[in-house]
């Protein structure tokens, strides 16, 4: 496969500093030299201009915390993506989960794809799905699946030109965190999500199946992968640690699952923060999550 890696390295959207060195922490695990060694073709496009947040004021517009270069960062990862031909798998590095909007905004209007039915597989300790008017912080990477669904800012709403995401394509796994409002506005809009207990119960085996004929619809899936959907003992380079998470091996078979599938099109890596990692272990894991998704195999 041709696999495009592509870094937004972005940390407006969080609460506090660090995962904009995600990007930067990924590829030092190797990420394209283990995506090689599978067998790839591996492009770097490098990363998409983002500003720096000593630079501003900490403008908050409207209850969201720097909008307007969040917007400008999303777009131009939206286009970026777009612009990519059918044949390639685009890897995109985090930065905070605000730049799923781009990713999957772009990945859904790319090629002679563009506007089909793209499933979305959210893993994740949070459902990312407060408003503005719902969310507790303020911060924006609480709130990129409400905007990807159409409901939120209208400049982020509109970073589709017009496309939206049907709530009925998404499928969240990992679950253990929920604001108030948020839940009310998760039920209202139909989307599906695996909580822990969920994954206690059923295992990941199950949940891929049911979540393969929920999205058998679509044309393609992402992946949108946020580290902290890791149990924190895996994981703890991210800004937000949840304790209950998923562990090593629900994580990577997951992936494999997603991988047997032959479905999957594009992947997101986010949230990262090597200020709190231990060792670059978080990234490392990362890596291997994505070489998991990408055809690694035990034997
Ligand atoms: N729900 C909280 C908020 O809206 C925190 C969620 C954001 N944290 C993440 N995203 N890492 O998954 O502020
Ligand atoms: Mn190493
Ligand atoms: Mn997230
Ligand atoms: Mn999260």
């Amino acid at each position: 496969m041709n696999v495009s890696i592509l870094g937004i390295p972005m940390d407006l959207g969080a609460g506090r500093r660090g995962v904009d060195m995600g990007a930067s922490a990924l590829r030092n695990a190797h990420l394209s030299r283990t995506l090689r060694e599978l067998g790839h073709t591996v492009h770097d496009l490098g990363d998409v201009p983002v500003a720096i947040p000593e630079t501003m004021d900490k403008h908050i517009e409207s209850g969201l915390v720097f909008l307007d270069p969040i917007v400008q960062a999303c777009r131009t990862t939206a286009e970026r993506l777009a612009a990519l031909p059918d044949d390639v798998f685009p890897l995109t590095l985090g930065g905070d989960h605000s730049v799923s909007m781009g990713t999957v905004t772009g990945n859904a209007l790319r090629g002679n794809a563009a506007g089909t039915r793209m499933g979305l597989i959210w893993v994740d300790a949070h459902t990312d799905y407060n408003t503005p008017s719902s969310s507790p912080s303020g911060n924006i990477h609480g709130m990129p699946v409400a905007h990807l669904t159409g409901r939120g800012d209208p400049e982020l709403v509109g970073l589709g030109g017009g496309w939206s995401l049907r709530p009925e394509d998404i499928v969240m796994i990992g679950i253990r965190s929920v604001d108030r409002f948020e839940r009310d506005l998760l039920r209202e809009a139909g989307i599906k999500a695996y909580t822990m207990k969920d994954v206690d119960q059923l295992g990941i085996t199950r949940i891929v199946a049911e979540t393969q004929e929920r999205l058998s619809d679509t044309a393609r899936l992402h992946v949108s992968f946020d580290a902290d959907a890791l149990d924190p003992s895996v994981a703890p380079g991210v800004g937000t640690p949840v304790p209950g998470g998923l562990t090593y091996r629900e994580g990577h078979l997951l992936m494999e699952l997603l991988s047997d599938s032959g479905r999957v099109t594009s992947m997101d890596i986010v949230e990262v923060n090597p200020v709190l990692d231990v060792r670059n272990q978080t990234a490392e894991v990362m890596v291997s999550m994505a070489a998991s998704l990408l055809g690694q195999r035990i034997l």
